[in-house]
C-alpha cells in the first residue's frame, strides 16, 4: 500500500489549570497561597525522515490528541507538562491546513467575586474550585466541528524538504497560573486561578510530492521501469503489460565523482490521465518537483499506437494537469531501438518532431552511455 495523500485531524493538549491551595503547616497561622501552575498541553509536532516512505500510518490513525499538562499542585508545585507527539512524514510532505485552527472556549480565569455556578464562555469566567459544575468543562478530547472545514479555507503551511525537519502543527494550550501567583500585599488570600489554555484543533491535509531531479513519464509499457533499472540502484516490477508501476519508485543515479542525481519513475500515462483516467493522474504530483522531465517514447510502438500521437499526447496531459510542467526543460527519448519496428517509426516522428531526441534501447543498453551523460548536463 502507498498512501500520498491523507486528511488528519489533529488537537494538541490542554494546558493544566492553576491551583487553589494554601499553605498548611503547624504553628504557621494564616499560610498564604501556595497553589502551583499548570503544565503546558503537548503540541503535535511533524518532522520529516527518511525513514519513512510514505503517509500510511496516518492513513490508518488519521486522528491525534496529544495529551493534556497535570494541573497545578499545592506547595507551590507546577503540573508536569505533556510531552509532545511526534508524527514521522516522509520527505518533500506539503502540509496543508483545511477550515480554521480552532481552540475549545473554556473560561480563563475563575475569579471569586465574580463567580457564577455555572461559566459563562464569554465573560471567561469559571465556576469555584472544588465545585461539581466543575465536570461540566469541555472536555480534552477531539470535539467535532460544528461543519465539516471545505477546501475553499485551504492554506500551505508548510513543506517538509530535508530529513529532520519539524513543524508544530498544533500548539498546546499553556499551563494556568494558581493562586500563588494572585498574591498581592493588598490581596494576601486569593482564590483566583487560570484554567489551562485550550490545545489548537484543527483538520490538515498531507500531500506528499516526491523529490527528484528527473521525472520519467511515458505511456504504459514504454519501458520506464526498465530504464530506471539499468542506470540506478532502483529495482522496479518489470512486466510486458500496462500498469505494472502502481507507485512511484525513485532512484539514485551516481556519476564517477559522486554527484548524484534522482529519478522518479511514475506509473504511465493515458489519455484522459489529467481527467483522472488510469493511475497516472493520481502520482503527477511526484514530478511536480523535478527539474527535468524525461518523455519516454516506445519507438517500437509495441501496443499497436502511434509513438508520434504518444508525444502529443502526454504534453497535452501534462499541460491540462499543470500548464507549469510543460515549461520545464525536458528530453525526448526515443526507447525500444533495437526492435525493428522502432527505425521505420523513427522516420515519421521525426517528421513530427524536429527537436532533439535521444534513441536508446533500454533493454540491451544501447545509447544509455549518452542518455546519462544528458541527464547530467540538463539537471545540474
Ligand atoms: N525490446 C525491448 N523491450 C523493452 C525495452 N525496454 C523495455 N522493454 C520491455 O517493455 C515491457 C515494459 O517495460 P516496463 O519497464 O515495465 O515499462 P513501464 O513503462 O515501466 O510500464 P508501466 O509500469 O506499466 O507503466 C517489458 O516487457 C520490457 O522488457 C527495450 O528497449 N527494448
Ligand atoms: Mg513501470
Amino acid at each position: 500500500m502507498f498512501v500520498d495523500r491523507v486528511k488528519i485531524r489533529v488537537k494538541a493538549g490542554d494546558g493544566g489549570n492553576g491551583a487553589v491551595s494554601f499553605r498548611r503547616e503547624k504553628y504557621v497561622e494564616y499560610g498564604g497561597p501556595d497553589g502551583g501552575d499548570g503544565g503546558d498541553g503537548g503540541d503535535v509536532v511533524l518532522v520529516a525522515s527518511k525513514d519513512v516512505q510514505d503517509l500510511t500510518d496516518l492513513y490508518f490513525q488519521p486522528h491525534i490528541v496529544a495529551k493534556r499538562g497535570e494541573h497545578g499542585r499545592s506547595k507551590g508545585r507546577t503540573g508536569r507538562s505533556a510531552p509532545p507527539v511526534v508524527l514521522k512524514v516522509p520527505i518533500g510532505t506539503e502540509v496543508y491546513r483545511i477550515g480554521p485552527v480552532v481552540r475549545a472556549p473554556t473560561p480563563s480565569r475563575y475569579h471569586p467575586a465574580a463567580a457564577t455556578a455555572q461559566f459563562d464562555a464569554k465573560a471567561q469566567v469559571g465556576v469555584p474550585y472544588g465545585t461539581k459544575s466543575r465536570r461540566g468543562l469541555p472536555s480534552t478530547g477531539l470535539t467535532e466541528p460544528v461543519t465539516e472545514p471545505t477546501d475553499e479555507e485551504r492554506e500551505l503551511l508548510c513543506d517538509l524538504v530535508e530529513d529532520g525537519q519539524r513543524f508544530v502543527l498544533a500548539h498546546g494550550g499553556r499551563g494556568g497560573r494558581g493562586n500563588e501567583a494572585f498574591k498581592s500585599s493588598t490581596h494576601r488570600a486569593p482564590r483566583e486561578f487560570e484554567y489551562g489554555q485550550p490545545g489548537e484543533q484543527l483538520v490538515a491535509e498531507l500531500v506528499l510530492k516526491t523529490i527528484a531531479d528527473v521525472g520519467l513519464v511515458g505511456f504504459p509499457n514504454a519501458g520506464k521501469s526498465t530504464l530506471i533499472s539499468k542506470i540506478t540502484d532502483a529495482h522496479p516490477k518489470i512486466a510486458p503489460y500496462p500498469f505494472t508501476t502502481l507507485t512511484p519508485n525513485v532512484g539514485v543515479l551516481v556519476y564517477e565523482d559522486y554527484t548524484r542525481i534522482r529519478i522518479a519513475d511514475i506509473p504511465g500515462l493515458i489519455e484522459g490521465a489529467h481527467a483522472g483516467r488510469g493511475l497516472g493522474h493520481d502520482f503527477l504530483q511526484h514530478i511536480e518537483r523535478c527539474q527535468l522531465l524525461v518523455l519516454l517514447i516506445d519507438m517500437a510502438g509495441v501496443d499497436g499506437r502511434k509513438p508520434w500521437e504518444d508525444y502529443r499526447q502526454l504534453l497535452k496531459e501534462l499541460e491540462l494537469y499543470d500548464p507549469s510542467l510543460v515549461k520545464k526543460p525536458r528530453l525526448v527519448v526515443a526507447n525500444k531501438m533495437d526492435l525493428p519496428a522502432a527505425k521505420k517509426n523513427l522516420v515519421t516522428f521525426r517528421r513530427h518532431y524536429r527537436g532533439p531526441l535521444l534513441a536508446i534501447s533500454a533493454q540491451t543498453g544501447e545509447g544509455l552511455d549518452k542518455f546519462v551523460l544528458a541527464l547530467r548536463e540538463a539537471a545540474p
